[in-house]
């Protein structure tokens, strides 16, 4: 079956009757408590929602769809055999749990080529901001436009029965995947390149498509930009992305709402907006040096000066990770193969070794080691995208890939809105006094 919605639809009723009998045989079962701790940190380690696409062990890092990283790079077809997993090939995974066929990816493919014209208007919302607007403000407020489009709202508008909510929810979310790219790169070549507009190519799969339209044709750059969707797409549902799209989608919200609140959580510099935050810190230092060539000293004085000032330092740390994340690791290898000489490669690899003892030593640090963030700027720096104020942007493109199909499944499995409890604060100590 090359069809993606042919074999999800037959995915479905198994996965409809394996939710209805854990709810009717297990609805009792404690998963763990709720502590005070918990309510005032950010619901760390609360487990509270349901996500299919991936999961995030504290030490192993993702595995999306019971996959580790080099197992997809192994598994997931690719553009060339031996070359890095296609970004469509990832999406087939998540929304299906199975590894697809080269053919099977080649068909998406071609699919989300035939859905991909974006109409005028949300390039003329674009156009109403300011071409100094945050490159974020920008790729939102156009995404946003495309929500005129869709399917779900005018479906439930002619009243749609609840089992088939997931129909429409499936067209607009291959419909965004497949326009997202061209807002994507109409707000950077406005924004950077006078208004310099690069067509799709037909001919193209989706993560080359994207370089392409961005200006960018390196073979190498990519093959860089199909392994960096595939590793953004998902981190499991309680990162502020997917849990905002995860929130925002459970009352009913079609899929561009949905995803915009996804766009709004990333673009803040605790989460998406990091890789901007990493390279701008790089920068920084190279200007307050002079070289790139910075010893080990100077880096050691630089964190400091930054943590004193009560600044953070991007890139790492984590909120669930407690090792070094293993898509920075994916990252850094692909730099080691294509770019082992480049001197911000080898400041971030120098990094690597002075920021954690300096984490370390604040004591109060639970994750010391670089994340996802702390190298994906570096590698699209040497390949010409040097203007990181645009990174989130591609974090965001890459973010469809494990939103949609959540959306998806929330309305096939009928789940509901999410509502959960909050407490004041007199009620708090109250029901601490008690305990
Ligand atoms: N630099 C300095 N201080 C840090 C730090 C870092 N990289 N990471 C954590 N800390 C501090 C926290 O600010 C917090 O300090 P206070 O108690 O004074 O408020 C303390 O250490 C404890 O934090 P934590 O429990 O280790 O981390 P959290 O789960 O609260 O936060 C994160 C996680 C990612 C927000 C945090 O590590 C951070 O701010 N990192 C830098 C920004 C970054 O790289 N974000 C991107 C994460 C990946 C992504 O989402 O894209």
């Amino acid at each position: 079956n090359n069809d993606l919605y042919s074999e999800l639809k037959e995915l479905i009723p198994e996965q409809q009757e394996r939710v209805k009998k854990l709810k009717k045989d297990y609805g009792h079962v404690e998963l763990g408590k709720t502590t005070v701790d918990m309510v005032l940190g950010g619901m760390r380690g609360m487990t509270a929602s349901l996500w299919l696409g991936s999961s995030v062990d504290p030490e192993e890092g993702v595995r999306f769809r019971g996959m580790s990283i080099p197992e997809c790079q192994k598994a997931l077809p690719a553009a060339a055999p031996g070359g890095e997993p296609l970004p469509e090939a990832m999406l087939w995974l998540l929304l299906t749990g199975k590894t697809p066929s080269k053919a099977q990816v080649d068909s998406l493919s071609q699919e989300l080529r035939s859905r991909a014209a974006v109409p005028d208007y949300a390039f003329k919302a674009i156009d109403a901001l300011p071409v100094e607007a945050h490159a974020m403000t920008q790729f939102a407020t156009g995404v946003m436009a495309l929500q005129v489009q869709s399917e779900f709202q005018k479906a439930y508008e002619s009243g749609i029965a609840k089992s088939k909510y997931w129909e429409p929810t499936y067209e607009d979310c291959m419909n965004l995947i497949a326009r997202v790219p061209a807002v994507a790169a109409y707000v950077y070549r406005r924004k950077y390149k006078d208004g310099n507009f690069i067509p799709m190519d037909d001919s193209l799969d989706y993560g080359a498509n994207y370089s392409h339209m961005l200006g960018f044709d390196d073979p190498k750059m990519l093959e860089f930009m199909r392994l960096y969707i595939t590793m953004h797409s998902d981190h499991e549902g309680g990162n502020v992305s997917a849990h905002a799209a995860h929130l925002v989608g459970s009352p009913l919200s079609d899929p561009y709402l949905t995803f915009v609140a996804a766009l709004n959580g990333l673009a803040g510099p605790l989460h998406g907006l990091a890789n901007q935050e990493v390279l701008r810190w790089i920068r920084h230092v190279v200007q307050e040096v002079g070289t790139p060539h910075i010893s080990t000293e100077q880096l050691k004085d630089y964190v400091h000066k930054t943590l004193n000032s009560g600044q953070v330092i991007p890139g790492y740390g984590h909120g669930v990770l407690r090792k070094t994340d293993p898509r920075y690791t994916c990252l850094r290898e692909f730099a080691l193969k294509h770019l082992p000489d480049d001197p911000l490669f080898l400041l971030v690899s120098k990094l690597k070794e002075v920021v954690p003892p300096i984490l370390t030593q604040l004591g109060k640090v639970k994750n010391p080691w670089p994340n996802v963030d702390a190298d994906s700027g570096i590698l699209f720096n040497y390949f010409g995208l040097t203007e990181e104020s645009y990174y989130t942007v591609l974090f965001g493109v890459s973010r469809n890939f494990g939103i949609g199909p959540q959306l998806i499944w929330d309305r096939a499995l009928g789940m509901p809105l999410e509502r959960p409890k909050s407490v004041t604060l007199e009620k708090l100590q109250e029901l601490s006094a008690k305990a």
